[in-house]
């Protein structure tokens, strides 16, 4: 008798590919294609402990729409909801969180032409409401959110993460962090209070792995990363282990294993360099100082 997992959908480990076609290394232990998907393109992976949920853009082949979807770790669907509103038809990196799945919803645009906002859906995918919108801070793209609940603070990347909003939970804005640790996340999951954002890219997608500070959330510390080639797009944390979901016009989840932190290059801040700088010079004067008199 055929199990219920190979009955739902059909296991495609160890030769997984990702997006890109790629097969995938051997961090990747399980995945599951999900028949059901169509169309759209993969951005952001949440869970509330039992399902999986993802979000969607439309392509730029101009098919497919904004979505959310619920889904079994075995890939069985449970429901789906479009939630594009006119050229609102983003929705990006995606966090479950109090029972709610916050979701950021944009044009598919860097500079667009009406304001991205997050909007808010319960766990069976009905509206729950529209937290906040980015008229105030100037119609950026909004592409991935994440809530810090040890911080109470909320995060949003632009298109690129070349800027991050910092909200508290109530939706009033706390700072513009510029330039942030890494570019070009595309979702994220914090996991003990340390943030973890999908970046894809041309040799080998990686996660990125974030410290912050526990008073303000705006002192943004890059530890590291971690390659594997199944993260370019969603990602969560589910069962001890990292999970991610990606695809174009089709959609594999992947549970990742093994994963190597590779330590972030130490940056010096320049005035701890001019400081540096300085004690040795004055060393050296001393040195010489003491050398001259000697003669
Ligand atoms: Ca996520």
């Amino acid at each position: 008798m055929a199990s219920f997992v190979s009955q739902t959908a059909a296991i495609v480990s160890p030769s997984a590919r990702d997006s890109y076609g790629r097969i995938s290394p051997a961090d990747v232990e399980y995945s599951v294609d999900l028949p059901w998907f169509e169309d759209s393109e993969v951005e952001g992976l949440a869970t509330d402990g039992q399902y999986f949920y993802v979000s969607t853009a439309k392509t730029l082949f101009d098919t497919g729409d904004a979505w959310l979807y619920k889904f079994l770790q075995n890939g069985t669907f449970k429901e789906g909801i479009r939630i594009s509103e006119g050229t609102l038809d983003h929705a990006g990196g995606i966090v479950f969180h109090e029972g709610l799945l916050w979701v950021p919803l944009s044009e598919r645009n860097p500079t667009p032409n009406i304001a991205s906002k997050i909007v808010r859906y319960d766990s069976n995918l009905n509206y729950f409401d529209t937290w906040q919108n980015s008229s105030e801070r100037g119609n950026d793209h909004w592409g991935a959110v994440v809530v810090l609940p040890e911080l109470s603070k909320v995060y949003i990347a632009n298109w690129g993460t070349s800027r991050l909003y910092v909200y508290n939970p109530d939706a009033t804005f706390v700072h513009l962090v510029d330039d942030p640790p890494s570019n070009n996340i595309q979702d994220w999951v914090v996991v003990e209070n340390v943030l973890y954002g999908s970046q894809p890219g041309s040799d080998t997608s990686s996660i990125q792995v974030w410290e912050t500070d526990d008073e303000t959330g705006t002192d943004l510390q890059l530890v590291g990363s971690m390659r594997t080639e199944g993260a370019s797009s969603g990602l969560t944390w589910f069962n001890g282990s990292f999970w991610s979901c990606s695809g174009i016009g089709h959609a594999t989840l992947y549970r990742l294993v093994n994963l190597v932190l590779e330590p972030a290059e130490p940056v010096f801040p320049p005035a701890m360099v001019i400081v540096a700088a300085l004690s040795v010079l004055g060393v050296a004067a001393i040195v010489l100082g003491i050398l001259r008199r000697r003669r």
